[in-house]
């Protein structure tokens, strides 16, 4: 199977299944799990933050940010293919009683500017308007497809918004995608962020887990909610082990997904049917349409598992996803399937 529907699909690498093996553990609950301290320091060194929390995923990493900085009846302005708004279970309101502002990206990319922010913003305004209490961003943009926020936009709408009195969460779960692509470093992506979420089990490839950083209070205050929320862990050094290869191993190979990811995209441009702009193809995530060929996505997947190749969508916009399990050959591969399926009559 070549499996194209997410990066969060990765096999655990032969280094990662060793150092899990070897993992010396303790009980992650009372803070004395040797593995997971390790990673909270190399994570928080990485990022330039003052700490850093093992969660158990990158939700629940978002919805504990979402928790810390709002308070029942705000809202969190994001832009509306926003994850933490649509693919985390309505958990904002659920669990903080906040409601998300969705914006749109005046440019289409997803990527907000201020202005398009400021199209949500409750700041100072009559009492009876739930105020806004966050800001939140997504750097690369998963449902726009790997769009990046450059450095200097997210200097931008941070300032702006701590200008306002708001704070901004970074949902970087592919930040590391994002800074390969842009030639940053992540701690200098997310360094104007109040809070950052990442991935350890995404493109990195770590079979569990993602971390959430922020200052040393923040982080503290953190770890009683993900007690709440039923994910203090115990020996939990077996996974956070893979993590910390994940973190060493993964970033200077993570260009090949990219240079993988375009070429997909530019050989579904040659197939009828097809509507996607390769250009707008920078890290490792290749959204297109198949309305043309007269399918929807549902129709399109089923026909491409049957020629070994998955893929996720949903109405008539395909998504495929490149990691390290996928290689250049594999992308060859699949790209006949697609031309096959999109072009058999
Ligand atoms: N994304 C998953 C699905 O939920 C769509 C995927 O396959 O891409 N933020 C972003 C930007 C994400 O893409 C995801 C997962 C998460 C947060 C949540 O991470 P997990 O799945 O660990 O809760």
């Amino acid at each position: 199977m070549i499996d194209l529907r997410s990066d969060t699909v990765t096999k655990p690498t032969p280094a990662m299944r060793r150092a899990m093996a070897e993992a010396e553990v303790g009980d992650d609950v009372y803070g004395e799990d040797p593995t997971v301290n390790r990673l909270q320091e190399r994570a928080a060194e990485i990022f330039g933050k003052e700490a850093a929390l093992f969660v158990p995923t990158g939700s629940m990493g978002n919805q504990i940010a979402v928790k810390l900085h709002t308070r029942p009846g705000s809202e969190v302005v994001i832009e509306e293919r926003g994850h933490i708004f649509n693919y985390e279970m309505a958990a904002m309101a659920a669990v903080s009683g906040t409601i998300a502002r969705p914006v749109k990206s005046s440019d289409g990319t997803g990527v907000l500017t201020w202005d398009d922010i400021s199209a949500g913003l409750r700041v100072h305004t009559a009492y009876y308007l739930a105020p806004t209490a966050l800001v939140a961003i997504e750097n690369s943009h998963n449902l726009a497809g790997g769009t990046l926020y450059t450095r200097g936009r997210t200097e931008d709408v941070c300032e702006r918004a701590h200008a306002a009195g708001l704070p901004v969460h970074l949902d970087g779960a592919r930040i590391f995608n994002a800074a390969t692509a842009l030639n940053e470093t992540v701690a200098a992506l997310a360094r104007p962020a109040d809070s950052v979420m990442f991935c350890l089990s995404k493109g990195l490839g770590a079979p569990v887990g993602s971390m959430l950083l922020g200052t040393r209070a923040f982080i503290d205050e953190a770890r009683a909610w993900r007690k709440l929320l039923g994910g203090g862990m115990r020996q939990v050094g077996v996974l956070a082990a893979a993590g910390l290869v994940a973190l060493e191993e993964t970033p200077p190979k993570l260009h090949e997904d990219h240079a993988n990811a375009r070429r997909l995209a530019e050989g579904l441009a040659e197939i009828p049917g097809v509507k996607i702009d390769p250009e707008r193809v920078v890290t490792n995530i290749v959204i297109f349409d198949v309305a043309a060929a007269g399918l929807d996505a549902a129709a399109v997947s089923a026909r491409l598992a049957e020629h070994n190749v998955l893929a996720a969508g949903a109405g008539t916009s395909i998504r495929m996803v490149t990691h390290y399990d996928v290689s250049r050959a594999d992308i060859e591969t699949a790209l006949v399937a697609i031309q096959e399926v999109l072009t058999a009559r």
